[in-house]
């Protein structure tokens, strides 16, 4: 069996955050556990669609996500969810509709550089030319976990050792 909890993502745009959170969740899943990835492609497109990128927009995205992860803990599952979630009080908040040992921040601390270089959907270079603005590390500010659950170093790991290191975590907590 395994406890229910949260794995919260956060990280800059092209650190790997759903990438990481895929990747535990397919280990996870194979561990027998239920589990859940909520990240941009299945809920700015539905649940978020009328929000934008306003630091008010992305208050209201993380409280939603929160909302919604808190159900899905509610109903037994290991739920991952790869949000930038920029500001600390909104991941503060988030851990306040949750038990202690039920929100496991997840810091991917891959450099802004890092993140520029690999720039897989090309919105780096779209901020820098002025045509996206308010882009996170660009012009709209990105508050960095004091001290999260977990740190993971993209630059210097890969998926798999990154995604193993989660899974560590979550045998040592006893949560699987
Ligand atoms: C940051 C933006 C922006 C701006 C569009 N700033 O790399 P991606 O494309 O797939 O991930 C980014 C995603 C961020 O959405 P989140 O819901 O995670 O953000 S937040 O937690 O701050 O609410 C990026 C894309 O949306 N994107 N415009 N201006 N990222």
């Amino acid at each position: 069996g395994h406890q229910a909890a949260v794995l919260w993502f956060t990280g800059l745009s092209g650190s790997g955050k759903s990438t990481l959170a895929n990747a535990v969740d397919k280990m996870l899943h194979e561990r027998g556990a239920s589990t859940y990835v909520l990240d941009g492609d299945n809920v700015r497109h539905g649940l978020n669609g009328d929000l934008g990128f306003a630091d008010s927009d992305r208050v209201e995205n993380i409280r939603r996500i929160g909302e919604v992860a808190k159900l899905f803990v509610d109903a037994g599952l290991v739920v991952s969810t790869a949000f930038i979630s920029p500001f600390r009080a909104d991941r503060a908040m988030v851990r306040g509709l949750l038990n202690d040992k039920q929100f496991i921040e997840v810091f991917v601390d891959t450099p802004l550089e890092v993140c520029e270089r690999r720039d897989p959907k090309g919105l780096y270079k779209l901020a820098r030319a002025g045509e996206i603005k308010h882009f996170t590390g660009i012009d709209s500010a990105y508050e960095a976990p004091s001290s999260p659950h977990l740190r993971l170093d993209t630059a210097r790991h890969n998926v798999q050792q990154c995604a193993q290191q989660v899974i560590d975590y979550l045998i040592a907590q006893q949560i699987i």
